[in-house]
């Protein structure tokens, strides 16, 4: 696999690197994407239909358990090399500031450290009325449980649609996408708000743009490189062109 001879040099001198990641990095850990159409018993709904308040108000036992399904998933996959090569990167990168709009935890499986999860984290579980965080809890398979503090529905600690992120996470990345002289897009459509801005955020503030996903996206003609392909092939090909 070539690259751009600028883009080479361009990143030997880059200090400051931002990257955001969504579900097409996890896609090679065998982890399905939002765009790919869910399987089995899920193939009937969309994940909008399922990732909001409104669809836990209205069904919990619903949504709860395609969590539950979905942190099994998790569970059962491993980190790919696509995820080891951003930890190559933040290691050979004087600031590097890895954004992921993915919930599966698999970057800090890895070994990322500089991580900013705008979505939550699907291994989490919280109370739904106090917030408290419950490590364990009892699931009998007939109704959702229960925050042994208040009785409130217990919850994944995810960022559902139509819920606002986490103010310091996107403050830090907002923060990382304008000051940073290279934005990596990877692995996302570029369609859920507001993390689909950052990379505008960046290029706005002069940084180089560089995409890396599988098909064109809304980003891609605003990017200065589209790298066409596997996250899990073209990214390690690219640390070892750079950094050898
Ligand atoms: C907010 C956690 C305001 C949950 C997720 C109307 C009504 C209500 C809201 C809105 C509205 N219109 C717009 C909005 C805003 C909304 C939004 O953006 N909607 C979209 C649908 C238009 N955003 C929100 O609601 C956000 N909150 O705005 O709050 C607010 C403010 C203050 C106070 C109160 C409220 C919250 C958004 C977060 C939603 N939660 N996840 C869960 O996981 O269950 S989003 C979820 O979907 C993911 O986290 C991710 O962000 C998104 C999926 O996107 P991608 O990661 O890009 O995945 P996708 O499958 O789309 O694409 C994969 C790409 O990879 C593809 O391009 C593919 O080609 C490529 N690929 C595949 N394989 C590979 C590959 N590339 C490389 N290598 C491969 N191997
Ligand atoms: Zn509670």
């Amino acid at each position: 696999m070539t690259f751009p001879a600028d883009l080479l040099t361009l990143l030997l001198r880059t200090s400051k690197l931002a990257a955001l990641t969504g579900a097409g990095v996890s896609q090679e850990s065998g982890l399905r994407t939002f765009r790919d159409a869910q399987s089995g018993l899920w193939a009937q709904y969309r994940p909008e239909d399922l990732a909001s308040p409104e669809a836990f108000a209205r069904d919990p036992k619903l949504v709860w358990d395609w969590y539950a399904w979905r942190r099994e998933a998790v569970k059962a996959v491993r980190p790919n090399p696509g995820h080891y090569a951003l930890v190559e990167i933040e290691k050979r990168v004087p600031h590097f500031t890895l954004i992921t709009q993915n919930v599966d935890g698999l970057h800090r499986m890895a070994g990322s450290r500089n991580v900013l999860e705008l979505h939550g984290n699907i291994q989490r579980v919280r109370c739904s009325e106090c917030y408290a965080f419950a490590e364990t809890w009892g699931d009998d398979g007939e109704s959702v449980p229960r925050c042994e503090i208040c009785g409130g529905l217990l919850r994944p600690d995810v960022v559902w649609f139509g819920e606002a992120l986490p103010r310091e996470q996107l403050e830090a990345a907002v923060e990382a996408a304008r000051t940073c002289d290279v934005f990596f897009s990877i692995g996302t459509s570029g369609v859920v708000q507001p993390a689909a801005s950052l990379a505008y955020a960046a290029r706005n503030r002069g940084a180089v743009v560089v995409e890396v996903n599988l098909e064109p996206t809304p980003l891609t003609p605003k990017a200065d490189f589209f790298l066409q392909g596997k996250s899990g092939e073209i990214l390690p090909a690219l640390v070892k062109a750079v950094w050898g």
